[in-house]
């Protein structure tokens, strides 16, 4: 009989006091696409919007390793891409081929550790602490990962190992695709210092402009800035950094993903000014919404109206009530006052109408209908329904998450 599994728990060789697994499917949208044709594989395939021959709007949702030769990548405009890649394969987003394959991949993820948290449609953490044992080593147990989700999906998947949730999210990108990456708590340092600092968890592109300001490329380089300094010129966020720095992050892997807001956003052909159907198109939003809040038994407090107009300017306005609420009515009321006013504001009876390219509509500072202050799988407590609760939420936000990518204009991937 394999000695480790027998008599107490054993922990983990080494000085590794926690062992957090990040996984992250590689190119997945385009994957599941060449998986499924494949007459896609070894093409440049991009999933997105309809590039109309160039004048298309919208954003590249991702794109296979062979189109990224070309420059092509998430987010960026589609009309973009198809500058820098008029040979690639388009082809529109199959948001429930993608979710069925995402719920295949948790579903083996679920054999590794019950403390699991599904981060987006294709990526997850493991705290595998209490169950690395059970698999011979650190190495092993990330092989097996790896070989399970090929197996049972046809799939590739990179796989990172660290102490801590950041230093693993970085490891499973580092060596993409098909990467396994391990890093040993001894190793942690000599692994992040020659990293560019964009690289840590919370540096976009804002702080690291600041941080190139002052010198700062490499982890290395911020390494050299005493807290109060960094205190000084990034406030709160100061402290982050200098924890990032030094691979110092205690967060835990929390099997729930609290929901803080809820949205739903529209981006017309073409830019409109007919108001009666921005009002509709609102209604019809704010619907979105308060359905969605409803089946998670949510309420929130705070609406919100996102505008953007032809020349890509974006307004947010928003109006926090007195109670809370998840009607669809007293979504569109508010929605529609926020909209008005900012309608008239500063414009005179005889201007023309400005042509709306974008709008949106959310409610933030949410509570479950019980009425506390909790994040609503708190309600529940059968693991296997939350598991499934989120793979949904993540379906129904990531066709949003395709829009809501390209308004943040020029913000590239995050990782
Ligand atoms: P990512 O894991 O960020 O990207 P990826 O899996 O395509 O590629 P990588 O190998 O670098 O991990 O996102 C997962 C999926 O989410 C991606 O396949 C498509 C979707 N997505 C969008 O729709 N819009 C976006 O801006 C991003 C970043 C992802
Ligand atoms: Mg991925």
């Amino acid at each position: 009989m394999n000695p480790t599994l027998t008599g107490t728990p054993a922990r983990p060789a080494g000085g590794w006091k926690r062992v957090i697994v990040h996984v992250d499917m590689d190119a997945f949208f385009a994957a599941v696409e060449q998986l499924l044709r494949p007459e896609l594989r070894g093409k440049p395939v991009i999933v997105g919007a309809d590039p109309k021959g160039g004048k298309g709007r919208g954003v590249v949702s991702t794109a296979s390793y062979e189109a990224r030769v070309f420059g092509v990548r998430s987010a960026i405009p589609i009309s973009e891409a198809y500058r820098l890649c008029p040979q690639g394969i388009y082809i529109p987003p199959n948001g429930k081929l993608y979710s069925r394959y995402s719920r295949k991949v948790f579903e083996i993820l679920n054999h590794f550790s019950p403390q699991i948290q599904p981060v987006s449609i294709d990526e997850a953490f493991l705290d595998v602490t209490g169950s690395v044992h059970l698999f011979g080593s650190i190495r092993k147990l990330g092989e097996e990962i790896k070989r399970r989700i090929h197996a049972g999906t046809g799939l590739t998947a990179s796989v990172g190992i660290a102490p801590s949730k950041s230093v693993a999210k970085i490891a499973s990108d580092i060596q993409k695709p098909a990467g396994l990456t391990i890093v040993a708590p001894e190793n942690v340092q000599e692994f992040l210092d020659p990293l560019p600092a964009s690289k840590l968890w919370g540096v976009g592109k804002k702080s690291m402009e600041t941080l190139l300001r002052m010198g700062i490329r490499t982890v290395r380089d911020l390494r050299e800035y005493p807290l109060e300094v960094l205190e000084q010129k990034f406030g709160a966020m100061g402290e982050h950094l200098f924890r990032m720095a030094r691979g110092i992050d205690e967060r835990e892997v929390r099997e729930e993903e609290e929901i803080k807001s809820v949205s739903h956003e529209t981006t017309f052909e073409t830019d409109q000014t007919d108001r009666e159907l921005l009002l509709s198109t609102l209604l019809a939003l704010s619907e979105k919404v308060g359905s969605r809040l409803r089946k998670y038994g949510l309420r929130g407090k705070t609406v919100q109206l996102k505008l953007r107009f032809q020349d890509f300017s974006t307004f947010t306005r928003h109006k926090t009530l007195s109670h809370y609420t998840n009607l669809t009515d007293e979504i569109f009321t508010v929605s529609k006052s926020l909209f008005e006013q900012f309608d008239k504001t500063g414009v005179k009876e005889t201007d023309p109408p400005r042509p709306v390219r974008l709008i949106g509509v959310g409610l933030s500072q949410l509570v479950s209908e019980k009425g506390m202050q909790t994040s609503f799988w708190d309600l529940e407590n059968e693991r296997k329904v939350r598991l499934e609760k989120v793979v949904d939420q993540i379906q129904e936000k990531f066709g949003k998450s395709i829009i809501t990518h390209a308004q943040a204009l020029g913000a590239r991937k995050r990782k």
